[in-house]
């Protein structure tokens, strides 16, 4: 759909007066007017004034597949006609919820075999919560309560999401969980001072062990990361990073969850981010590239030494969610899982795509505003920086903003973190596809120096 100049300005108007967005300083937006997006295909999605903008951050981290998937859309509605809802609390269940359940067992890490689903990524971290809780209860350890996250993690926005998250500018404006600490981040561009990322990466991982010893192990019941961080600016961890974790984690017998709602099904050439750090989770929620996008639909992948517990309940798990295995969205994630399956997606992403974008993203690191470039299948992250030297950043998000603009000018949705830009596009991003989306980053940079005057 085009619209006219008019109706967007009505729109925007509309949307001004009644929607509050998530994530949005309302006021700031109300004046600016959203940007209205009408439809997508492919890898493009298109505005109400008629622009063409390759989706570099595949929706929100979500759209793997790209849009314009018919068998995705037939799915769907064949589903919707047969049983549109049922629930799968009281003993009941149906088929997708269960071929679901057995396919996900099927392509996860050999120890997973259980699923507990939840409608969004931060609903499956609530549910992280409440296993991992109940778990050691039933172990007769219920004292261990505390959950360890990252400073700059993101875990989704519900109390418990934001609370294993340690968003700084989230924390600020609700009271976070009281059983809920939080430890360095592995993120050497900026906190690694004069360590090699090597050095850094075992510093940061070392906190961990620190931080069990402060407050005792029998106090601590798990850790939670992400394989890389996505929301906090794409942190590639040093190579030395995660197999420290696994050492502690082992050592202190804490349960390990790794949180693959963005790096689940295939982001990284490997079906998980797990698999590509080679890490044995305990519990692995996921969403978002599960049903690309086109429904909520999340979850939490359970490992054997806690499906084994669980399952030995005298009571009731208590805790579920009306829409917990919806059929409908279930439906949707066979149908993703079928065409990443026949098209070969991940193992395209770890061959082909991947390579060939972290190759020709590799080359902007030349461009005078940016420090470091860096990724890993299909994310990457620039850092913009005032000086490529000393790695000094410019203040605030204020370079970041202006280049996540000009990137929109120049037909490509880039997001900013700060002043790191980031993409995630869809893994059926073709070579050409690759050369476009750098070309057009490169463009946004040459437009942001001009604005900064640099
Ligand atoms: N865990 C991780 C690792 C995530 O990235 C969630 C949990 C929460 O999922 P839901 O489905 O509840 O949103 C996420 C979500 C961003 C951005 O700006 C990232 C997310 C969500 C919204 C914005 O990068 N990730």
């Amino acid at each position: 759909m085009k619209t006219s100049v008019g109706l967007t300005k009505q729109l925007q108007g509309l949307d001004g007066e009644h929607f509050l967005h998530p994530f949005t300083d309302f006021g700031a937006l109300r004046k600016k007017g959203s940007r209205i997006i009408t439809r997508a295909d492919g890898v493009y999605i298109w505005d109400s004034e008629g622009n063409q903008i390759l989706d570099g951050m595949s929706g929100l981290w979500c759209c793997n597949l790209g849009y314009g998937r018919q068998e995705i859309v037939d799915a769907v509605a064949k589903q919707m006609q047969e049983l549109p809802y049922y629930n799968s609390f009281f003993q009941c269940t149906h088929p997708p919820a269960i071929e679901l359940a057995r396919r996900l067992a099927d392509i996860a890490p050999e120890h997973m075999n259980n699923v507990f689903f939840t409608g969004s990524g931060s609903e499956a971290n609530d549910t992280v919560v409440r296993m991992v809780h109940r778990y050691w209860d039933l172990k007769g350890q219920p004292d261990k309560k505390v959950i360890i996250g990252r400073r700059n993690g993101y875990h989704g926005s519900t109390i418990a999401g934001a609370s294993l998250g340690g968003m700084g500018f989230m924390h600020k404006q609700f009271i976070p969980l009281p059983y809920v600490e939080h430890i360095q981040q592995p993120y050497w561009y900026a906190e690694g001072g004069e360590l090699s990322p090597e050095e850094f990466g075992l510093q940061a991982a070392r906190e961990l062990e620190t931080k069990i010893n402060e407050l005792g192990v029998d106090k601590v019941a798990a850790f939670i990361a992400e394989p890389i961080q996505g929301a906090g600016g794409v942190i590639v961890p040093p190579a030395t990073y995660w197999p420290e974790i696994k050492r502690i984690c082992d050592e202190y017998g804490i349960l390990l969850v790794v949180d693959e709602v963005i790096f689940g099904f295939g982001r990284t050439g490997k079906m998980f981010g797990s698999q590509y750090y080679d890490l044995k989770p305990d519990l692995m929620p996921f969403a978002k590239g599960v049903t690309n996008g086109y429904q909520p639909l999340g979850g939490v992948m359970v490992g054997d030494r806690v499906a084994a517990v669980l399952k030995e309940d005298s009571e009731d798990f208590a805790h579920g969610y009306t829409y917990s295995g919806h059929p409908v969205t279930c439906a949707a994630a066979l149908a993703t899982l079928d065409i990443l399956e026949r098209e070969q997606l991940v193992a395209k992403v770890a061959d082909q795509t991947g390579p060939y974008l972290q190759q020709r993203w590799s080359e902007l690191a030349e461009h005078p505003l940016v420090g470091e470039t860096r990724g890993v299948g299909c994310v990457g992250a620039l850092e913009l920086v005032k000086n490529k030297q000393s790695r000094a950043r410019f203040d605030g998000s204020s370079a970041g903003d202006i280049c996540r603009d000009m990137s929109i000018k120049a037909g490509l949705v880039m997001r900013a973190v700060g002043n790191t830009m980031i993409i995630a596009p869809p893994l059926v991003l073709t070579d050409d596809g690759v050369d476009e989306l750098v070309d057009k980053a490169r463009k946004a940079l040459d437009l942001t120096a001009k604005e900064l005057g640099v």
